[in-house]
């Protein structure tokens, strides 16, 4: 997959691809990663990539002539028709769907805003895709851009070794993970529950659902209301809700 990223902080977003997973996505050449600085595209001496807003207010807005000519740069080295995706507030939100659409594609092209954001204009004429990673404020679109780098490499064939892999259980899917343990048995007063010591593998399956279903149950009801449980699954969580009571 080739990725493309405008940013005013190019070095910032590049770091992505120096570590862990991506970071050998790219070594493996399984992906490329390119970053268009706007300020190497602008043509005053002053090399201006942001003015103030017009109708007054706090904040500067990015302009859209160095933003475009980014673009353009990024365009012409990525496949045609590789979504230009502008990562914001306004956006929706991105989600583990949203991810794997993207993973089918030959390549897309990330934008990441500064200040109050880039001038709507450029959103008319080059936007396919705006997208946000929730309600919170962050700086600006670096690490919003880095996030979906992340997830959707991940998610690329022959990204992720087999002890990695990101292909799930499908009984798993959609709900949150159950607790993990390691060495030593016990510390601090706290052990390792009983049946993880036991070898026996379906009911360390089973213990693992049960905790997986009870989690999402307390801490997301939002994800066990999309999902339609099987009986079993209900009956898993009946189980992990009466533990919980005793
Ligand atoms: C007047 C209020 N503005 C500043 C506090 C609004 C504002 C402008 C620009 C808030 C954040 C930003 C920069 N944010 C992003 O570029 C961004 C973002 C985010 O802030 N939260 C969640 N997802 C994203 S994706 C890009």
């Amino acid at each position: 997959m080739q990725i493309g990223v405008v940013s005013l902080f190019p070095e910032m977003v590049a770091a992505i691809a120096e570590f862990g997973v991506v970071g050998r996505a790219q070594r493996r050449e399984l992906i490329s990663l390119d970053i268009e600085n706007p300020r190497d595209h602008t043509t005053d001496a002053h090399r201006t990539v942001d003015d103030r807003p017009y109708g007054g207010g706090p904040g500067m807005v990015m302009k859209v002539e160095p933003v475009a000519a980014a673009l353009e740069a990024l365009k012409s080295k990525l496949p045609r028709g590789c979504p230009v995706v502008y990562l914001s507030p306004q956006g929706g939100v991105f989600d583990q769907a949203t991810a794997k659409r993207f993973s089918d594609l030959p390549g897309m092209v990330l934008l990441a805003g500064r200040y109050e954001g880039i001038d709507e204009r450029l959103i008319e004429l080059h936007v396919d895709e705006e997208l946000s990673l929730g309600d919170f404020v962050l700086s600006g679109g670096e690490i919003a851009a880095m996030a979906v780098i992340d997830a959707v490499v991940r998610l690329l064939p022959g990204v992720l070794g087999d002890d990695e892999s990101a292909v799930q259980d499908s009984f798993v899917e959609g709900l949150l993970d159950h607790p993990h343990y390691t060495r030593p048995e016990e510390i601090a007063g706290k052990v390792v529950p009983e049946v993880l010591l036991s070898g026996d593998h379906a009911q360390i399956a089973r213990w693992r659902n049960k905790q997986a279903l009870g989690r999402s149950f307390l801490r997301r009801p939002d994800l066990l209301e999309k999902l339609d449980l099987s009986v079993e699954q209900q009956e898993l969580l009946d189980e992990f809700l009466k533990e919980q009571r005793q």
